[in-house]
C-alpha cells in the first residue's frame, strides 16, 4: 500500500463521508473504496471492530472508529485543536453526534409501525434535547471552534444533513431549526470551499 485507504460503504453519507471530507480537506491522496453490501458480511471480521469505516496507513495496523480517524486526521493536519483542553471540547462534541446515531439508527431497521412511534417519541423528547445540548456547547461563529472548520464541524454537518432534506420517515426536516448556531455550523460546512470542491461545486 503506498497511499492512505478510506473503506466505507458505497454511500455519501454519515461516519465514512465526515471521514472522506476530512482526508480530502486535509490535501491527502487516498483511495476511496467504496464497498458494496452484499460484500460486506465476508469483509467484516477482518476489520478491527467489526464495522466501518476503517483508515488503513501504509506500514500501520488498520485504524478504526470513527472519531479517533478524524482526530487523527485531524492532528496531523491542522484540523484539530492543537491546545488539549479545546481538543477534548471538540471530542466531546464528536461523542455527542455518535450518541445521535446509536439512538436514531435502530430506527432505521424497524417496522413501519413500530418505526412511527419511536420516530415519533424521538420528536417529542431525545432528538430536541440533543439539539439543544449540542447548540449550548458551540461557542464559536460560524464554526464550533471559531472561525476555522475542523473536524468537529464535518460531524456536525452530517448530523443535521441527515435530517434538513426532510427524508427520514416521521422526522420533520425543520426538527433542528429553532437551533441557530447548530444549522450555522451546518451551513457554514456546506459552503466552505473545500467542501463544495468535494462535491464538485464550483
Ligand atoms: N463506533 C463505530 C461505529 C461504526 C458503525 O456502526 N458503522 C456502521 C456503518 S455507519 C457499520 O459498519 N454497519 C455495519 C455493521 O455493523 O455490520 C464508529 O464510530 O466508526
Amino acid at each position: 500500500m503506498t497511499r492512505p485507504k478510506l473503506i466505507y460503504f458505497d454511500a455519501p453519507v454519515s461516519r465514512g463521508e465526515e471521514c472522506r471530507l476530512a482526508l480530502h480537506l486535509a490535501g491527502i491522496d487516498f483511495d476511496d473504496v467504496r464497498i458494496n453490501p452484499t460484500a460486506w458480511p465476508a469483509m467484516k471480521e477482518q476489520t478491527p471492530y467489526g464495522a466501518l469505516p476503517v483508515l488503513e496507513l501504509p506500514a500501520r495496523p488498520a485504524l478504526a472508529h470513527t472519531n479517533a480517524i478524524l482526530v487523527l486526521v485531524g492532528r496531523r493536519h491542522g484540523l484539530h485543536p492543537s491546545d488539549d483542553f479545546e481538543a477534548a471540547r471538540h471530542e466531546g462534541m464528536m461523542q455527542h453526534v455518535e450518541t445521535l446515531r446509536a439512538v436514531v439508527s435502530p430506527t432505521l431497521r424497524m417496522a413501519d409501525a413500530e418505526k412511527k412511534t419511536a420516530r415519533e417519541a424521538l420528536v417529542a423528547d431525545f432528538l430536541p434535547n440533543w439539539a439543544k445540548a449540542a447548540e449550548k456547547n458551540i461557542l464559536g461563529t460560524p464554526f464550533f471552534g471559531g472561525d476555522k472548520l475542523q473536524v468537529v464541524d464535518l460531524k456536525l454537518h452530517m448530523a443535521v444533513r441527515w435530517f434538513i432534506g426532510g427524508k427520514v420517515d416521521h422526522i420533520p426536516a425543520t426538527i433542528f431549526a429553532s437551533y441557530p448556531r447548530l444549522v450555522g455550523v451546518h451551513d457554514a460546512v456546506r459552503d466552505h470551499p473545500g467542501v463544495m470542491a468535494w462535491y464538485g461545486k464550483p
